[in-house]
């Protein structure tokens, strides 16, 4: 039975990825963060159907927590480890510029050094951003894991310092680390407060009667959005390759913020220009406008495809929550 670490069990991409190692057999631990409220560290696992599994052990950690990493590396002495674990919003990363430095930054750093002090033999993933890329891109508008990377949010630095990080400890350790460059995915279980799952819950509010309008920020901003389930699966390709290495996660398809909209209101029969409006407090300090990936390299050396498209993603988001 192989055994996995996944930091950020909690997450979407945490109780996927957990959801996809269990039915592979593995035996998975997950770090949870203490809440006052332990009910929301477990409610994507027990959505999932996998809370109480008797292959998933769940234990209290913190990547800004060298000690309870270095502890559970050395007791489980991991096949594999997925750094997942993030203050995942790029905005909230402008009003807490600091935290989200410690956890996406020197966490890695964290759990680099764990697995180097305690189970070097460990295969580590570390989740990249294409936001790592800030607004440089490829003469055809692509961004691959070739392109200079110039970010413009604390959240892109940090990530850009992990990715950094991992590489410099793949070539001077020789520790098998891969970065996945993910570009945007999404959920049922994606957060309320992204700008997706956001314009789907707020769609069918106004459906309902609920709420009266929907307040957006900047609608003109572009994002290459795949499904999460895709995107976990190819966490593990990259760990199950024969060398470590680098690769961009993407669909190769860009959509506006107005298209996602429109699509989502469309779903319901609704016109979404009756309804949403433009707030700037939504607006952030510097803003990424487009973001489109290209994935050959995954595709041709991993075989990976997403099975996803975006039409499906956003029809199972507004399903769910019907
Ligand atoms: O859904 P978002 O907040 O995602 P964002 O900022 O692209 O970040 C996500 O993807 C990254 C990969 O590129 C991840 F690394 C990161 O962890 C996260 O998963 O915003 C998407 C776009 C932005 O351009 C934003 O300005 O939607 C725009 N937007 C417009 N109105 C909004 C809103 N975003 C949010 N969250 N809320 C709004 O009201």
């Amino acid at each position: 039975m192989k055994k996995a670490i996944i930091t950020g069990i909690s997450g979407q991409d945490g109780s996927y990825l957990a959801e996809f190692l269990l039915e592979k057999g593995y035996a998975v631990w997950g770090i949870l963060r203490r809440h006052s409220q332990p009910e929301y560290q477990s409610n994507r696992l027990e959505e999932a159907g996998i809370y109480g599994h008797p292959s998933l052990h769940l234990v209290y950690g913190d990547i800004t927590d060298f000690s309870s990493l270095c502890h559970l590396v050395k007791d489980v002495q991991p096949d594999e480890i997925y750094n997942l674990a993030a203050q995942s919003h790029v905005k909230i990363s402008f009003d807490q510029p600091v935290f989200t430095t410690k956890a996406d930054g020197e966490g890695v750093l964290n759990v680099l050094e764990a697995a180097r002090l305690g189970c070097p033999t460990a295969r580590i993933y570390q989740a990249g951003s294409s936001e790592m890329f800030g607004n440089e891109c490829d003469a055809d508008g692509y961004r691959r894991e070739t392109t200079r990377m110039v970010p413009v949010s604390p959240y892109g630095c940090a990530k850009l310092y992990g990715y950094n990080l991992a590489k410099v400890y793949r070539s001077s350790y020789d520790m098998f680390v891969s970065n996945g460059i993910l570009f945007n995915h999404e959920s049922p279980r994606r957060g309320l407060n992204f700008v997706t799952n956001k314009v789907v819950v707020g769609c069918i509010n106004i459906a309902r009667g609920k709420q009266a309008t929907l307040a957006l920020g900047n609608l003109d901003a572009s994002r290459d959005w795949g499904h999460a389930k895709d995107y976990v699966r190819a966490m593990w390709m990259m760990l199950q390759h024969d060398e470590p290495d680098d690769f961009v996660c993407a669909t190769g398809e860009a959509h506006s913020v107005r298209d996602l909209c429109e699509e989502v209101f469309s779903e319901l029969d609704m016109d979404y220009r009756d309804f949403v409006i433009v707030d700037p407090k939504f607006f952030r300090p510097t803003e990424l406008h487009d973001l489109k990936g290209d994935s050959s390299k995954i595709r041709e050396v991993l075989g990976w495809e997403p099975e996803y498209t975006f039409r499906q993603m956003i029809e199972e988001m507004v399903k769910a929550r019907l």
